[in-house]
């Protein structure tokens, strides 16, 4: 069975370009390195990091000649997800959609003509039985945790139970991908990883409660740091970035990684993506310790679960000191906003910028509410713009920036020179580039 996973191109992304990002496949990672725990031989194309044209990703796949074709599909990727769906479905081989947005449109999608069948949730054990049942020419009527079609006609199997251990899935299929094209900040070598899957909060525009099921799943710490320690023994990136939806869920486990990684004595950077503002500042000094660089904090989330952007007083305390603590334990705390919901307008908007601006992070990451929002997308890049301009175009932020990250990169251990230098020349590229927006 010739396997082919692919991550097509996105959409251009303002932060994308700001941050100079550019991250893995994750999930088809994980699911290679579990086809191939099972004795199959997977290929994953990464169209979006190799920066492929349509012309040339056709043609690697007319090579490879594939039996079975699955593809990434995010709501900054759904038409180009589907154009490799058509250059599949020509090849003739079987199309399979997985990911965020074919589970938040997977009844439209479904009916798509190129489309055979979609992967609900968590993909590695429903895609390598997916790929068993269709070596062996048999239905998929049995199948739980997909969506597929039959004489024509769309079928929606009910979900496959989410898979009980994390500890059991083998580390992501790394080997085959182009790690050298994988960075932040244009040209900081990283590799993610995900230590826990899903999230048991209920905020109102988000499709994770669906995907996992309303549950927050956690590798054991030791597991986790395994797979730090194989990551950056392996690939030597720079930095190790969690991709969890929700990564300090559990707090005492968040603990006893940050124990397991000093106990190890690993020399490790790392930063989360997903950190809960209920974090303390005795952990986040251990978590410094042990080389964490950053903590992403999604500083939106709990309003969005009662009107958006409404932020009540205590809650406003409850993040102004997660900032300011993660200053003091000698991180750069970064804010995740997400703008442009259902019922916002402009005012609101600016406050919630001016808002984050006094909270003093690092940097701000703005995102706009698709596929939720009911602005159109013109309003919401004005407002994006709007934003990365009012808070990186403030002179008292670079001084005070610059400065700042000298003291806190200078006192981790084994002095990261290169990375200061990279980042240095990369915040001044970022500035500039925020001007010409
Ligand atoms: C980390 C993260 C980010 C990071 C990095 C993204 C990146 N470039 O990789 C940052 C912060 C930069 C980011 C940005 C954005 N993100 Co984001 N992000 C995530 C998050 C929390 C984790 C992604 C991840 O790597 N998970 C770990 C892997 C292991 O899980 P996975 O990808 O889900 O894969 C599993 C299954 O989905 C499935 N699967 C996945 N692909 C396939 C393919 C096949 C064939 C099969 C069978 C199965 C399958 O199996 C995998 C293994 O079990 C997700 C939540 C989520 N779970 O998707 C949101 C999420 C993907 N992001 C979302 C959004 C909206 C965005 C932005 C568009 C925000 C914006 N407005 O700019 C951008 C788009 C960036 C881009 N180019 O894709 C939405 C997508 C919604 C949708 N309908 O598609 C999500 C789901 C969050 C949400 N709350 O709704 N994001
Ligand atoms: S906390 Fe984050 S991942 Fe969890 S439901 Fe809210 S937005 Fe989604």
């Amino acid at each position: 069975m010739k396997i082919i996973l692919v991550h097509p191109a996105s959409d251009p992304l303002c932060h994308e370009r700001i941050f100079g990002l550019k991250a893995p496949p994750l999930g088809l990672a994980y699911i290679a390195a579990y086809l191939e725990k099972q004795g199959y031989r997977p290929n994953i194309i990464d169209a979006s990091a190799q920066e492929m044209s349509s012309e040339e990703l056709e043609s690697k796949l007319k090579a490879a000649d594939p039996d079975i074709v699955g593809i990434y599909c995010s709501i900054t990727r759904v038409r180009q997800s589907l154009d490799v769906a058509k250059i599949a479905r020509d090849l003739g081989a079987t199309v399979v959609l997985g990911g965020p947005h074919a589970n938040y449109d997977l009844e439209t999608l479904i009916k798509n003509e190129n489309v055979d069948v979609i992967v609900r949730g968590e993909g590695e054990e429903v895609f390598t039985r997916l790929v068993e049942l269709t070596e062996s020419g048999r239905s998929l009527e049995c199948l739980n945790g997909v969506a597929y079609k039959e004489a024509g006609k769309a079928r929606i199997n009910p979900e496959a139970p989410l898979i009980p251990d994390l500890d059991s899935l083998p580390f992501p299929a790394f080997h085959l991908l182009p790690m050298e094209h994988y960075k932040i900040c244009g040209s900081i070598p990283i590799c993610t990883l995900s230590s826990s899957r899903g999230c048991s909060r209920k905020c109102r525009y988000c499709i994770v409660p669906e995907m996992f099921q309303g549950r927050w799943r956690g590798k054991t710490p030791s597991r986790v740091v395994d797979e730090m320690e194989h990551l950056s023994l392996t690939y030597k990136p720079s930095m190790l970035l969690f991709f969890d939806e929700f990564f300090t869920e559990d707090l005492r486990r968040a603990e006893a990684i940050t124990d397991e990684i000093n106990r190890r004595d690993l020399n490790i950077k790392w930063a989360c993506m997903s950190t809960g503002i209920d974090v303390s500042k005795e952990l986040m000094i251990k978590m410094r310790k042990s080389g964490c660089l950053a903590l992403l904090f999604g500083v939106e989330c709990r309003v969005n679960t009662s009107t958006p952007n409404s932020v009540g007083s205590g809650y406003e305390d409850i993040v102004r000191r997660a900032f300011s603590n993660a200053h003091e334990a000698g991180i750069f705390p970064i804010a995740n906003v997400v703008f442009g919901f259902p019922g916002e307008n402009r005012r609101d908007y600016e406050n919630l910028v001016q808002w984050i601006i006094d909270l003093d992070p690092d940097h701000s990451f703005f995102f706009k509410a698709v596929p939720y929002s009911d602005f159109d997308d013109e309003e919401l890049t004005r407002m994006e713009t709007f934003a990365y301009k009012r808070f990186y175009n403030r002179r008292n932020y670079v001084l005070k920036h610059i400065s700042r990250s000298i003291i806190k990169v200078s006192k981790h251990r084994q002095f990261p020179f290169d990375f200061l230098i990279k980042y240095s020349k990369w915040l001044i590229k970022t500035i500039t580039e925020v001007n010409k927006l």
